[in-house]
């Protein structure tokens, strides 16, 4: 038996709500609120690495809700990784998956705290751990989806005139075709070339609604399609993909690199939205990027609307994409009313910095998380 000298000590997870600046609306929920669970692993040496497991509107939008995320990790995570080795993140999360299916979330926001540990004892960013840093700077969406058309073109405005975002994605599928097409045009009629207008219908439309609104969304200026049908219908996709003249991505229907499999053999998208969480963490979304590049499919950095710090994980990630034509949506902390973290991430010039410190190269403001525990009864002042 080998005797391990550097050992995982602890795991806190902490659940932290945090308002967002104004009500989100998707296809299938409105969030004013997110929960994000926040993982710390202690090593035996005194580094703590930072993970985070995010979703939208509990159980609304994928199979695993906060609570549940931190069940996971508490009930059956933590008993098999203390005392385990802290230097071989790889192995300690091959222990898991031996012991845990599925959970993709709970799994990537423990493998980022090992992997974020691991990198800060190497002295090189995360990036580094993960195929090497490319890029220094990410360009950054927004998403327009505060429900009301006149008050999502001020905010793009505004945005365009903070020079913080140019490509906007619009949230749609929850009104008829007509209406929702009636929304995108005015919007990008206001915006005209000045910027890029993407919609994501998250699984909201059938094949034939998907076929008509496609193509009324094409003529009125549409660059890109995400994720029209439910996960499940790949088929589907892959007809849409075949004759539509603006591109399509798939989104919720990779979870991981065995769906980027499949995607990439039918060439059912034209573009993955890339993301650790669905993936099951920062390694597996690797390899769907692997898998998209190498059957020509472009890849995306998507968002679970996560915090800092899986904002910044998967900045890390996208930073290793040598190619990155439709760049990513990786803002999420913007759409919270409080900074988790002690220096926020920097917004300029449309792109997104990817922190240059050792690990993520981020700390959490330690205040701001005691205020926000959902745990912490009663609420002290800060
Ligand atoms: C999704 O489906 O892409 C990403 C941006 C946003 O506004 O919602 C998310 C989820
Ligand atoms: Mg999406």
């Amino acid at each position: 038996r080998v005797i391990a000298l550097l050992t995982i000590e602890k795991i806190d997870t902490w659940i932290v709500d945090v308002p967002t600046i104004r009500p989100h609306v998707l296809s299938m929920t409105a969030i004013r609120s997110q929960a994000m669970v926040i993982v710390r692993v202690h090593c035996s040496d005194g580094i703590v690495g930072l993970g985070e497991g995010t979703t939208i509107g509990g159980l609304s939008y994928g199979d695993e809700s906060p609570e549940g995320i931190k069940l996971a990790i508490d009930t059956y995570f933590a008993p098999l990784l203390l005392g385990a080795a802290a230097d071989s993140p790889a192995m300690a999360m091959a222990l898991v998956r031996k012991h845990v299916v599925g959970n993709h979330f709970a799994k990537n926001a423990v493998e980022t705290a090992l992997l974020d540990a691991a990198a800060q004892r190497a002295g090189l960013p995360l990036s580094e751990l993960l195929g090497g840093r490319v890029r220094d700077t990410l360009p950054v969406l927004w998403t327009l989806a505060s429900g009301v058309t006149e008050t999502d073109i001020e905010e793009a405005e505004a945005m365009l005139e903070a020079r913080r975002h140019r490509i906007f994605k619009l949230k749609i599928g929850k009104r008829d075709v007509e209406a929702d097409v009636a929304h995108v045009r005015a919007i990008k009629q206001a915006l005209g070339d000045r910027a890029s207008v993407r919609v994501d219908i998250n699984q909201a439309w059938d094949e034939q609604t998907a076929r008509r609104g496609i193509a009324m969304l094409a003529e009125a200026g549409v660059d890109l399609v995400e994720q029209p049908l439910p996960r499940a219908n790949r088929a589907g996709m892959q007809r849409l993909t075949a004759r539509s003249e603006v591109p399509i991505m798939a989104d919720e229907a990779l979870q991981g690199p065995a769906d980027a499999l499949d995607f990439a053999r039918r060439h059912a998208a034209d573009v993955f939205s890339v993301k650790a969480p669905q993936a099951g963490g920062l390694h597996a979304a690797a390899k769907v990027a692997a898998i998209a590049e190498a059957a020509d499919i472009a890849v995306y950095g998507g968002t679970m609307l996560e915090g800092g710090v899986g904002t910044i994980a998967a900045a890390h990630l996208c930073a290793t994409f040598v190619a990155l034509p439709w760049g990513t949506e990786l803002f999420g902390p913007l759409l919270l009313t409080e900074e988790i973290l002690e220096t926020p991430p920097l917004y300029a010039d449309f792109e997104l910095a990817v922190p240059r410190g050792p690990g993520l190269g981020i700390a959490l403001d330690l205040e701001k998380i005691a205020f926000f525990r959902r745990d912490a009864q009663p609420r002290p002042t800060l």
